[in-house]
């Protein structure tokens, strides 16, 4: 028994490195190459494997944590036989290193002392405005060797430009948003080293970066010749035999040039394989499930014309990243760097909770999406781009067509699925549209509104007896007169009085629009569902328009005759069950209203009139208001009006 440290090992010279996972928990045991952490710089990610086995007993890192090498990690209670391993075995991980000063740099020889340098986009694969995204340097800084300069996005990958060497920045011609192509002059340095030309371009072997991620769009420059082109795997680190887990193209697909040919997937990490040639898939040899090593034929590409003849090419089939560290010292390393940074299209996977590579982890950061939130289609539930747009494209709709509240609302937990089968017969029955609607509209406001809602009665002793007196003559005149016109009038003259309560949030979040006009929604019971049509102007018309108004847009709705601009335009909504029963519910604003009023049925009550209890006619309501607009006492005050105003009905007549 013993206790060994594992700490972080030869990260490529790359210091303060975020650990963005924890793989391992303290009392674990651990295999040897099991991971032990994940780090991530913004070229690459990398997992660190454990160097022995045994017991984990301490954990000296937390996700977030900057390491460099040397850092420890953990303490690991060895075994007697785990102990040996270790000098063995001690697995460096693909580690994202730094180029060698000699992989970048210009000649030292070349440059005299303090001389001005001025710094190209090289040769980035062929690519022609590539924008730039961000501009590392200002003038009069000083910077080292391979700091970068600029970085480059296109809609494959982002790639920096390094300093070709140490110098100070003496003017930049760039700025982001830029489009950028090969020979675009990025700055001009005064540079310190002895040496060469004052002005000479790096040398595209020694001195350009190797822009990451699009490998293949780093060929050497000799135009390709159109044809028919074995696409072949590059040099994939050395690794043989390793998984196909996808294959992204179809024989007869056109695709463009660094367009994913195939995924290949080790037991540590995973990468895309790009196309070298734009052009048209003939034929292909492999398919998920097979094994390949470097050097197989995936397929063959009738190829559009000149293209850089890097992974796809049978001749070449390095991928350039390795060419141009083959080109440098020292090789192996500049190799293992190239790879790494150029994020190799590398999807690495790691963690069991979220499984995805570079890629599809940069996608997600820059739409902010929370990737366990997410299931993944690609194999063994890895996570795709597509699975990422998709999620965002669900959200997005879910939002505009109100099924999720942009501002509030997401989040909450679903309520799980039941099969209710299980308790008993039942029938499936589709929902009418109006009732998908329904519930939507229903659910966007109760989650969006923060609700009050406040009861009272009013006496409608008076006014059901007026109403009753004349129900003959509105007959004659083909109307029914119910409560409703009643209230419609009494509420058109409350919105009136108290105008906070004729009013919409406006979705600035910053006003709300006070409405000079009173139209008044009426919720109607049809066989479809519920609908809201809307009476204009009520304010202006008398009790017998508005009896025959409301009769004929309850028919009109139950008959599914509205039409959209029936429904729209409301400043409040009355919902009635008077008809029905009840003594009293919570209506749900109908927004964007501000308030409802929910009438129950009414009913003979003893009223205290200061000497008596006396049998008064009175009728429940609800006004539901929504708080942000409206407060208490706005409340208080309408409601007050509209029960006394019910309650007279010499007001209601005038
Ligand atoms: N108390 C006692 N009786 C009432 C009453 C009340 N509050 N409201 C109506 N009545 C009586 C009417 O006077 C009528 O009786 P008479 O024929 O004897 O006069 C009877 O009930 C039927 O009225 P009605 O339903 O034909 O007409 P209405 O004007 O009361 O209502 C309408 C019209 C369209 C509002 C109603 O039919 C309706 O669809 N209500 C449903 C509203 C709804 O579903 N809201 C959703 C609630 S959840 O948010």
């Amino acid at each position: 028994m013993a206790i060994e440290t594992i700490a972080v090992p030869d990260i490529g010279g790359s210091e303060d490195v975020e650990v963005i996972e924890v793989c391992v928990a303290v009392g674990d045991t651990i295999e040897l190459e099991q991971s032990l952490v994940v780090l991530e710089t913004d070229k690459a990610s990398m997992e660190v494997p454990a160097t022995l086995a045994g017991k984990i007993t301490k954990i000296s890192v937390s996700e977030g944590d900057k390491v460099s090498e040397g850092t420890v990690l953990v303490e690991v209670e060895t075994s007697a036989e785990d102990a040996p391993a270790k000098a063995e075995t001690a697995p460096a991980p693909e580690a994202p290193k730094k180029q060698e000063p000699q992989a970048q740099a210009a000649s030292p020889a070349k440059t005299p002392a303090s001389a001005e340098q001025s710094v190209e986009v090289p040769d980035i694969g062929g690519a022609e405005d590539v924008d730039v995204i961000e501009v590392c340097v200002a003038v009069g800084d000083d910077v080292n060797e391979g700091d970068s300069l600029i970085v480059l996005e296109t809609d494959k990958a982002s790639m920096e430009v390094p300093a070709p060497q140490a110098g100070k920045i003496v003017s930049l011609s760039v700025k982001e948003g830029d489009k950028v192509s090969q020979g675009t002059a990025i700055c001009v340095m005064a540079v310190n080293a002895p040496g060469a030309d004052a002005v000479a371009k790096p040398e595209p072997s020694q001195a350009e970066p190797t822009p990451a991620a699009e490998p293949a769009a780093q060929a050497p420059q000799a135009a390709q010749p159109a044809g028919e082109q074995n696409l072949v795997v590059p040099d994939i680190g050395g690794a043989e035999g390793v998984d196909v887990i996808e294959v992204c193209v179809s024989a007869g697909d056109t695709i463009g040039e660094g367009d994913s040919l195939i995924v290949l997937e080790t037991d540590k990490a995973s990468m895309e394989i790009p196309s070298a040639f734009a052009g048209k898939i003939k034929s292909l040899s492999v398919k998920e499930g097979d094994k390949v090593s470097a050097g197989d034929v995936i397929g063959v590409i009738e190829a559009e014309g000149a293209a850089a003849p890097a992974a796809a090419s049978g001749a070449s089939a390095a991928p350039a990243a390795a060419q141009t560290a083959a080109a440098s010292a020292p090789a192996q390393q500049s190799a293992t760097a190239q790879k790494a940074d150029a994020e190799v299209a590398a999807v690495e996977g790691f963690g069991d909770s979220v499984y995805a590579g570079p890629a599809v982890r940069k996608l997600a950061r820059q739409l902010g999406v929370d990737m366990s939130k997410i299931k993944g289609s690609g194999p063994r539930n890895r996570l795709t781009k597509d699975d990422i747009r998709t999620y965002v494209k669900t959200i997005i709709n879910d939002v505009q067509t109100g099924k999720m509240s942009a501002g509030s609302g997401s989040g909450i937990p679903q309520v799980p699925a039941v099969d209710f089968a299980k308790f008993g017969p039942v029938a499936m029955v589709k929902m009418s549209k109006i009732k998908k609607i329904t519930a939507t509209n229903m659910q966007r406001s109760w989650l969006n509104v923060p609700h009050v809602t406040q009861w009272d009665d009013a006496d409608i002793t008076e006014l059901e007896d007026f109403r009753k007196s004349m129900k003959l003559e509105a007959e004659k005149r083909g109307v029914k007169l119910t409560p409703v016109p009643f209230l419609l009038k009494a509420v058109a003259a409350a919105l009136r009085a108290e105008p906070s309560f004729n009013v919409s949030m406006h979705h600035d979040g910053e006003h709300i629009v006070q409405k000079d006009y009173v139209h008044i929604g009426m919720a109607v019971d049809t066989p479809n569902g519920l609908m809201v049509p809307v009476i204009r102007d009520v304010d202006k018309k008398g009790l017998y328009d508005l009896a025959e108004e409301a009769t004929a847009l309850a028919k009109k709705a139950r008959d599914g005759k509205l039409m959209p601009a029936d429904m729209q335009g409301g400043c409040f909504t009355i919902s009635s069950l008077g008809a029905m029963g009840g003594n009293g519910f919570t209506p749900i604003v109908n927004t964007p209203e501000v308030a409802i009023l929910g009438v129950s049925r009414a009913q003979i009550k003893p009223v205290w009139n200061g000497k008596d209890f006396e049998p008064r006619n009175m009728l429940p309501l609800s006004l539901s208001y929504d708080h942000r607009a409206i407060n208490g006492a706005d409340a208080g005050r309408f409601f007050t009006f509209l029960t006394s105003f019910i309650g007279d009905i010499r007001k209601l007549l005038l």
